[in-house]
């Protein structure tokens, strides 16, 4: 029987869609917690996220927090399919680049940018990020792969973190579909992403 998480977000939007992701390439069972916006600003949410944010994720007995080390620690619980890079890879240097430039220089940025324009924001947050963005996009955009993934033909939990940025860029408007294709078509092509409709916002 497949092992599970409890995993608690706000819904298919926020950073908990790259929990999902990853536990679904790992076939994991998610046994969902909706968190109601207001909630996770309070106990007993506090008790497992001190900063109050999500997602959270309850494993094996312990409770994860920070979306990108709880990708990376499921994917370290697992061999089969190998979502990671060990030390003595050579791939190893690639993966960490990607993770730290999807998952520190980009997330959240975009992410302030997204609800800007979902007016959630004031528009200046955009304003702000919109010209450092633009640029960085562009220069990440020309090392995407034309075959294959990130750190080569295996998948790994640094194509989470970039789908989740390029997502949030392509819904901004921040970079155009063509210049993420086809590195970004065969993300959105992976049954995991589709059943774990980290996507779906930019279907139609
Ligand atoms: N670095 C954290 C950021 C978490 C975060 O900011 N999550 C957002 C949703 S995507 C949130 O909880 N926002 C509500 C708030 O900040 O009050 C992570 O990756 O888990």
């Amino acid at each position: 029987m497949a092992e599970s998480i409890t995993l608690y977000g706000f819904g298919d939007n926020d950073r908990s869609g790259k929990v999902r992701w990853t536990a679904r390439e790992l076939g994991l069972e998610i046994e969902e917690v909706a968190v109601r916006p207001g909630d996770h600003r309070k106990p007993p949410y506090t008790d497992l996220n001190p900063f109050a944010h999500v997602p959270t994720v309850k494993f094996r007995g312990d409770t994860l927090t920070e979306s990108t080390a709880i990708c990376h620690g499921l994917a370290e619980a697992f061999d089969r399919p190998k979502l990671f890079f060990e030390r003595e890879e050579p791939e190893r240097r690639e993966y960490l680049f990607w993770l730290a430039a999807f998952g520190e220089t980009l997330e959240a940025r975009l992410v302030e940018c997204a609800i800007s324009r979902a007016g959630i924001l004031g528009p200046e947050y955009f304003s702000l990020h919109e010209q450092g963005l633009r640029f960085k996009l562009g220069v990440l955009a020309k090392k995407l792969p034309r075959e294959g993934y990130l750190c080569g033909e295996r998948f790994s939990v640094a194509d989470v973190l970039g789908g989740y940025s390029l997502r949030l860029a392509l819904q901004c408007g921040l970079v155009e579909r063509a210049a993420v294709d086809p590195y970004f078509s065969r993300l959105v092509a992976r049954p995991a992403a589709q059943q774990s409709r980290i996507f779906a916002s930019l279907a139609g």
